[in-house]
């Protein structure tokens, strides 16, 4: 079993897919959580300058999608076939593409919750209904076991619905599809013990 260390900032952000994945596949891993205060002078020693990174026996890889995505395939959490595992990476993208949207870093305040406001109401009910279409009757999101992708939604819900409650009151299919990730009993555990964080 390799060294696993996971860096990121004290927060779920863009660290927490990885962290359900450890968490589902029981495997051991260092979650190595920084201070905003020290970040100016690690940055510089990161590969990219951005965090999440995953070391794994001290190979560093960087963007959090790539080592979603490897942690997903070593634990068969990536889709049974290679048009699952496309689909799998497609629905990821799909909400990583609407999570870029949000102007997380603007330091503006009032700025920032206009921007939050107008993507959360003029633009995430699009996403809402696809997703909602794409997942239909359907237990999971790809094929007929949970996959990363799941995870995803999750995670990412968590945060929209932290910043917006009532976001998918219109889409009880979706608030099940949580429901079930959340039961899962690993994951279930992880949300208990995790640090809790805003965001
Ligand atoms: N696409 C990259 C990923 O998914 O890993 C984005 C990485 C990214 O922007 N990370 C932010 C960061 O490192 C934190 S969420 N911010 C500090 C900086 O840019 O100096």
């Amino acid at each position: 079993m390799p060294h696993y260390k996971l860096t990121y900032f004290n927060l779920r952000g863009r660290a927490e897919i990885s962290r359900y994945l450890f968490a589902y596949s029981g495997t051991k891993y260092e979650d190595h959580r920084i201070e905003a205060a020290d970040w100016p002078k690690i940055k510089p020693t990161i590969p990219f300058g951005k965090i999440p990174i995953l070391e794994v026996d001290g190979v560093i890889i960087h963007q959090s999608l790539a080592i979603a995505r490897y942690l997903a395939r070593e634990s068969g959490l990536a889709g049974q076939t290679p048009v699952e595992q496309a689909l799998a990476d497609a629905i990821v993208d799909t909400i990583d593409d609407f999570m870029t949207l949000f102007p997380w870093a603007e330091k503006n305040q009032e700025v920032k919750q206009q921007a939050f406001n107008d993507i959360l109401t003029n633009k995430a009910p699009e996403l809402l209904k696809d997703l909602d279409a794409f997942l239909g009757d359907n237990k999971w999101l790809v094929g007929k076991s949970v996959t990363w992708a799941d995870f995803y939604w999750d995670v990412c819900s968590t945060t929209l619905l932290s910043c917006k409650p009532d976001l998918a009151d219109k889409y009880p299919r979706l608030l099940a599809l949580r429901d079930r990730v959340q039961a899962l009993p690993a994951i279930a555990a992880w949300i208990q013990k995790r640090p809790k964080t805003i965001m």
